[in-house]
């Protein structure tokens, strides 16, 4: 069977650095082009700098590198976009755009990231279905909302083959994510590794929607693989993985390191993670393409910190 020829945008990113790894193992490095506003040298593969606003040099590396699917990762997240709306609304959806653009011209298969910010203050917070009330409360909450609908318009206008779920946060020891609300569920790890205290920019008792990176990763590649007669929603799925506070994120690290130490001082983002569901039902990804999580907080936990003891220890070596 041949390889498809998948084009990155945003490959240097929290997901971005991780998916792309992932797909040079499955599909073959030389049939994966990383690509980033950021241009920083890749040792393991194909690398093109690209700001995804630009949709003359988008189109040109399409056509160079023979490409046919696009994840398309660049965004700015929901605490940043907070700092600059009208620029996140700005690179959020042009970029969003290019990529539609080129798939209609060019019949390419689309990966969009949405997310759990899609969500707002009006929306149910516990179990929150794939179809509910969506008045979302940041600009990047509207954009993700909008994109959503502009997915499934170019999937009914023009037949994109284009698929995309809602993240929740997530969670890996491999990249550190930037800008987003969620972010605090990874640094904490690094802080217990550390031994250093924890000073969390959310309240105790913040439960949000969270998801371990192998969990993210395997659900983005069998969503993008699944026969197209599964895919029934066209906005985009509803994903599940755990869902915690700090306090108890706080309390499974003690289990490894029971010195572990934090204190909150919550800021402007409390107010968005409020705005967020606490978990969120995933039924409709499971019975159309069969998704199902691997990683309960506990065993997220004792990875992130193995893991990452022997990232730490490697630099020092
Ligand atoms: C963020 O916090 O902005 C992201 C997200 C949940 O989409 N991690």
């Amino acid at each position: 069977m041949n390889q498809p020829r998948v084009l990155i945008t945003g490959a240097h990113g929290q997901i971005g650095s991780v998916l792309t790894k992932s797909l040079r193992r499955r599909y073959g490095a030389d049939n994966i082009l990383a690509t980033d506003i950021r241009d920083i040298h890749d040792p393991e593969g194909q690398f093109a700098q690209l700001d995804a606003l630009d949709a003359k040099r988008l189109l040109d590396l399409i056509d160079t590198y023979r490409i046919d699917v696009v994840y398309h990762l660049a965004a700015i997240l929901s605490a940043k976009g907070e700092q600059i709306p009208q620029q996140a609304w700005q690179i959020n959806m042009d970029s969003l755009f290019n990529v539609l653009e080129a798939a209609k011209n060019k019949q390419l298969q689309l990966f969009f990231p949405s997310s759990i910010a899609v969500f707002g203050e009006n929306t149910p917070r516990d179990d929150t279905p794939q179809e509910t009330i969506m008045q979302p409360s940041t600009v990047y909450g509207i954009s993700k909302l909008a994109g959503e609908n502009w997915c499934q318009y170019y999937y009914l206008k023009y037949g994109v083959d284009v698929r995309s779920i809602r993240y929740p946060g997530i969670i890996g020891y491999q990249s550190l994510p930037g800008g987003g609300t969620t972010d605090y569920a990874v640094d904490i790890y690094h802080k217990a590794m550390l031994a250093e205290p924890f000073t969390c920019f959310l309240a105790p008792d913040m439960k949000l929607p969270m998801m371990y990176m192998d969990d993210a990763i395997r659900a983005t590649i069998e969503l993008m693989e699944a026969p197209i007669n599964q895919i029934r929603v066209r906005t985009a799925y509803n994903l599940s993985g755990m869902c915690f506070s700090p306090q108890e994120q706080a309390q499974a690290i003690r289990k490894w390191k029971p010195d572990f130490s934090i204190s909150y001082a919550p800021d402007f983002r409390q107010q968005i993670a409020a705005s967020w569901p606490n978990s969120i039902d995933d039924s409709v990804a499971q019975q159309d393409w069969g998704w199902k999580p691997e990683y309960n907080l506990d065993r997220m936990t004792q990875e992130m910190l193995e893991q990452l003891k022997n990232k730490y220890q490697a630099q020092k070596a």
